[in-house]
């Protein structure tokens, strides 16, 4: 039971990891309409339905917008596994249904000195974004007993980036990103309520919408 020992032994090497974190760049995060009631708001793991305008911060082009391109539908995306952009996972996470921000994105967080498509090398993006809605993401009993390595029906730390470093290759990243440590570390913050360093399959399924 390998497992086992991967558990009891992270927690220390973990502490050394997080210790000598880097500086990481930042996306500035403007309100511009925040609902007056606001009964949730977003974390990791969410599903968020967005509207979303993109343009260039050199010149303010538009280079998209969910309301004049493609199907004109607001769209879905999870929060916390750069689905989109590692931009968007910092600069949508806190938010609530009906909120409209403006977040300024720096390359390093979007397409990088690369670019893509219409994005030029290196480019500040700016997006407009209102929140539509909330819902709890893939919470499945399959999804934890499949994160549960050693079967003891809770969360170790080690599990839970096992689990994204899987979940970011699937979306094509490389599996040392740093951010896991940062991404586990939140999700310790919200998940474990008792806050005895696992998680559990009732705090795992149990889904507590805080005020
Ligand atoms: C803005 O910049 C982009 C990329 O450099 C360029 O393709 C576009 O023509 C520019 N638009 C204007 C209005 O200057
Ligand atoms: C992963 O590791 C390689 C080699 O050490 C490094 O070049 C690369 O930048 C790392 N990737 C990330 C996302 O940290
Ligand atoms: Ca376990
Ligand atoms: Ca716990």
């Amino acid at each position: 039971m390998i497992f086992f020992s991967i558990c009891s032994i992270l927690p220390s090497l973990f502490v050394f990891v997080t210790g000598g974190k880097l500086p990481e760049p930042e996306v500035k995060i403007e309100v511009l309409h925040k609902p007056f009631m606001c009964s949730r708001k977003s974390k990791y793991g969410d599903m968020l339905l967005v509207h979303h305008e993109g343009f260039l911060e050199s010149n303010g082009t538009l280079f998209f917008s969910s309301r004049k391109h493609g199907d004109q539908n607001p769209v879905w995306f999870t929060l916390g596994i750069q689905e989109v952009l590692k931009g968007w996972d910092k600069g949508l996470s806190n938010m609530c249904t009906g909120e409209r921000r403006k977040v300024t994105i720096p390359p390093s967080l979007a397409y990088g000195k690369e670019g893509k498509g219409k994005i030029p090398p290196s480019s500040t993006l700016i997006f407009e974004i209102e929140l539509m809605e909330i819902r709890n993401g893939p919470r499945s009993h399959e999804s934890f007993r499949e994160m549960d390595l050693n079967d003891d029906w809770k969360l170790c730390r080690e599990e839970v980036r096992e689990y994204l470093k899987k979940e970011f290759e699937k979306h094509g990243y490389s599996p040392n990103d740093t951010n896991h440590e940062v991404m586990v570390e939140d999700i310790f913050k919200n998940e474990d309520e008792d806050k005895d360093g696992f998680i559990s399959a009732r705090e795992f399924t149990y889904q507590h919408d805080e005020l």
